[in-house]
């Protein structure tokens, strides 16, 4: 498959001013009449036009009116006669396509009866022949014809101009998009959909029209995400001072989608997931998940719309630094100092257990990567969280007030523009002449250029005759395909010592800027060896490597001011535990000492601590995490493991459990707000560990009282805990509660998802989860087509399900090559994210290693597979 690289970068030899397209919509053949306005581009030399065009039946092409030569050569529209010189001349191009048959959910397509359109990153071309890439910017007007009675909603970018009817019970809309845009962002959207409106005045004064589109229905499960989009507003004018550009806002719903939203200009689309929610059908995950995909989609107006990528090399420019801005706004909706720090755990927990790995495996490649087979398959946590990151280590750098100044004149140099990432770091850097930063500049944008996870090495030496402590800090980085050998990163290291008491030095919290590849920073006048507290905050994504004492990470767990720290100390004090009992010859036995368990008994007590913040220390390290830390993976003995550790815990801490419980039941209205949604999470977790305690026991009054919780749930939350407690535990009672819930969510796809996804994703007893997979494949409410269900059942078996996957006799790996192959027949993308399940094959132990690396070549011997695919598994196997 033909490689994309970045080197190879040239500007557009054409440039597009305007588009007119309009489109006759059916869902067998839609007709789509594409007028443009083209120039040569004066810095480029004259040459053909190329378009790029897929799956499309061309009818047509006039070149200023009049009938043309063109070729098509492979999937390019190439026109050689054009007239010469710099004067504009229009092109119409007449083609036709089958939005009903495009299972690819790119491009044009229908979902349950309603068009709809993704073109990120290369499906504006499924609509017409175009020059498909980010740094062409053009005006669009669109005009959508179809029948009125089955499509009375059309849809696209900017304002509505005009509209009216048509003969034979057709009616049209046409619309403007007053800003220039990449063709990625285009969108049209089609069909029978009803709105929740709002009208806001925004703080300088422009009005403006919200709307969020469902399926009639559905209208009581958009409150949620209309309140997050008024408050994504709110705070990108207070934040960075960037108001809303447009008239009217939309959002609209639908099933059927790939990943889980899209900034189309003004014309959001949403994964269902991301929008719906009531409290009887959403839980408080859910409610969150929708606060920050709908402030992601929204801040990319700014980043990533008005100015966007010079080419999809560049894409963390845009992806990177709006998760950044999602997570800040998550954080700063979040309130309290601890609550933020909640959701920065939250955070970090999905880096390290997914970008981590993907860094150290054979998908590895720098933020801003070098080449690509298909874009599609850089979508990865790699560009969006690391990405991140590096924009966070920026504002570590430069300061919170700097970095806004850094944002104000990103914007003011590049508005309108398609840039690079470095055009991003300079502008911060510019804006911070005196900071770190700048200084650093060149050597911090490695960051950008080279993959791989960095170590920071920490050792501390008291001098007690000198009072003086002194901490040496060094860095390396491990090789990832094709970069043998990294430089020095510079890495914002946030530290503090605490005496043995627990209580800060003072004066010894401080920002270390790590350049070098070994540093020493010196503490004078210290009475008593200190216990430091490194890293705090997660200041920088890397792997902190320092040989803490188990005394002085239980000091932290108790004391640290950060609670980032507090909560990491609590997970390296599991971890050790962890992979001393996987690593034993022993049969896995008690991994957990009494210390371990009387601190845990400690936090899940501490009054001060918020109820949130307690179920993510109580919450031990996944099968995942641990399995990186090791050379050789054996997934069963892991998981094996993981649940002796999980059985102690809920034994050991029963009395606590029992009052934890208690302490946390809330009876009135529903609220998604942290507080809340904290209480509900411990309670589920003690809940979770109550069954799981009475598994062993026989004890019947806790499942039974999971029942009656599960029954009598005021909402979602509470609901799905007790029925995972229930189905986590084994009990008798998950079978019938399974039962019940299927009846009582019928119709609610959504909530159908999590039915799947609990099953597929339940602890493995006696190699039971396949079997019931493929028996769920089966159901009729199972649909392989549809993206979410799909992903609910196989990927939560595939993906998420390490101790049922990775079965001795392989058949978890046959089933994933099955699934691969059948998903790629029709939908590449979806199937190339499930060909990443097996990434780490290499770390496996025999007789894993060899049956997954078999699996991964039978997918790789199938002769017509997809570029994504492709790309994916012949990684995997160099
Ligand atoms: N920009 C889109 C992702 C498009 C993925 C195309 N394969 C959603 C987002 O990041 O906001
Ligand atoms: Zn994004």
């Amino acid at each position: 498959t033909p490689v994309v690289k970045r080197e190879d970068y040239a500007a557009p030899a054409f440039l597009v001013d305007s588009v007119d397209l309009c489109f006759d919509l059916d869902p067998a053949k839609t007709r789509v009449l594409n007028k443009m306005r083209l120039r040569r581009n004066p810095a480029v030399a004259a040459q053909p036009l190329r378009l790029d065009g897929e799956d499309l039946n061309l009818a047509r092409v006039l070149v200023n009116g009049e009938g043309s030569s063109f070729k098509l050569e492979g999937k390019q529209l190439v026109l050689e006669k054009l007239p010469e010189g710099e004067e504009p001349f229009e092109l119409e191009i007449f083609t036709t396509c089958a939005p009903a048959k495009n299972s690819k959910l790119m491009g044009l397509y229908v979902s349950q009866g309603t068009f709809f359109t993704q073109c990120e990153a290369e499906g504006f071309r499924r609509i017409t022949y175009f020059l498909d890439r980010p740094d062409v910017m053009a005006s669009y007007q669109v005009t959508l014809r179809a029948d009125k009675a089955a499509y009375p909603v059309l849809l696209s970018n900017g304002n509505l101009v005009e509209q009216g009817d048509l003969d034979d019970g057709r009616h049209y809309a046409r619309w403007v998009d007053p800003h220039k845009k990449p063709c990625y962002l285009f969108a049209l959207v089609a069909g029978q959909l009803v709105a929740r409106e709002q009208r806001i005045r925004s703080r300088s004064g422009g009005e403006h029209l919200l709307q969020v589109y469902v399926r009639p229905g559905d209208l009581d499960k958009t409150e949620h995400a209309m309140n997050s989009l008024m408050a994504s507003i709110a705070w990108d004018e207070a934040r960075f001072g960037l108001p809303l550009d447009l008239e009217r806002f939309m959002i609209v719903a639908t099933s059927d989608f790939n990943m889980g939203a899209m900034e189309n200009k003004g014309l959001n689309i949403f994964n269902t997931k991301y929008v719906l929610a009531n409290p009887a059908t959403a839980t408080d995950a859910d409610y969150a998940g929708i606060e920050s995909v709908v402030g992601h989609e929204y801040f990319h107006n700014w980043t990533g719309n008005r100015v966007t990528c010079r080419d999809w090399f560049q894409l963390s420019l845009k992806e990177g630094l709006t998760v950044f801005r999602d997570q800040e706004f998550s954080m700063d909706m979040a309130g309290s100092v601890s609550a933020r720090a909640v959701k920065r755990i939250e955070d970090v927990r999905v880096l390290r257990s997914a970008q981590f790995p993907e860094d150290a495996g054979p998908m590895a490649h720098p933020v801003r990567p070098d080449q690509y087979a298909e874009i599609n398959n850089f979508y990865t946590v790699t560009i969006y969280e690391k990405g991140s990151e590096v924009v966070r280590m920026q504002q570590t750098l430069v300061g919170r007030e700097g970095f806004a100044r850094g944002m104000k004149l990103y914007f003011e140099r590049h508005d309108g523009q398609a840039v690079t990432c470095d055009d991003f770091a300079q502008a911060i850097a510019d804006a911070n002449p005196d900071s770190e930063l700048a200084r650093l500049l060149p050597q911090f944008k490695r960051w950008y250029s080279q993959a791989g996870t960095p170590r920071l090495h920490a050792s501390g030496y008291f001098d007690a005759e000198a009072r003086r402590y002194t901490l040496t800090l060094g860095q390396s980085c491990p090789a990832t395909p094709g970069q043998p050998s990294k430089k020095a990163f510079v890495i914002p290291v946030a530290l503090g010592l605490l005496d043995a008491q627990g209580r800060e030095i003072e004066g010894s919290a401080r920002t270390v800027v790590l350049s070098e590849t070994s540093q020493t920073v010196v503490f004078e006048g210290i009475d008593a060896a200190p216990v430091p507290s490194i890293l705090r905050g997660f200041s920088a994504p890397v792997i902190l490597e320092h040989d803490s004492s188990d005394a002085e990470l239980l000091t932290l767990l108790a004391h640290d001011s950060d609670p980032f720290n507090r909560w990491e100390a609590g997970q390296r004090l599991a971890l050790r535990r962890a992979l001393a009992a996987v690593q034993s010859a022993d049969a896995v036995h008690q991994p957990l000492d009494a210390a371990y368990l009387d601190a845990m008994r400690a936090i899940l007590r501490a009054p001060e601590l918020d109820a949130a913040f307690k179920e993510l220390v109580l919450t031990l390290p996944g099968e995942g995490y641990i399995a990186e830390q090791l050379d050789e993976v054996d997934p069963q003995r892991i998981h094996a493991v993981r649940e002796a550790m999980r059985e102690q815990l809920a034994h050991a801490l029963q009395e606590d459990w029992i009052q934890a419980f208690e302490a946390h039941q809330d009876n009135g209205a529903f609220r998604p707000d942290p507080v809340s949604s904290g209480r509900r999470a411990l309670a589920g977790l003690a809940l979770n560990m109550l069954c799981l305690a009475a598994r062993e026991n026989g004890n019947p009054v806790w499942p039974g009282k999971a029942l009656q919780r599960f029954k009598d749930a005021g909402n979602m939350t509470d609901r799905v805990n007790a029925l995972s407690a229930l189905v986590g535990s084994g009990s008798a009672l998950a079978q019938p509660a399974l039962e019940r819930f299927h009846a009582l969510f019928k119709g609610e796809e959504l909530v159908l998802d999590k039915w799947f996804a609990l099953q597929a994703g339940a602890p493995d007893r006696g190699g039971n989860i396949l079997p019931l997979v493929k028996q769920l494949m089966q159901h009729p409410d199972f649909h392989l087509r549809n993206p979410n269900r799909a992903r609910s059942l196989i990927f939560s078996y595939c993906n998420a399900n390490p101790g049922a996957f990775h079965r001795v006799d392989a058949a978890g790996y046959r089933f994933w090559s099955e699934r691969v192959l059948e998903i790629d027949a029709f939908n590449p993308q979806v199937a190339a994210r499930l060909a990443r399940a097996l990434d780490r094959w290499k770390k496996l132990a025999e007789p894993y290693r060899s049956a997954a690396r078999e699996a991964i070549a039978r997918v790789a011997a199938k002769a017509d597979l997809s570029n994504d695919v492709r790309e994916v598994v012949t990684r995997a196997l160099a």
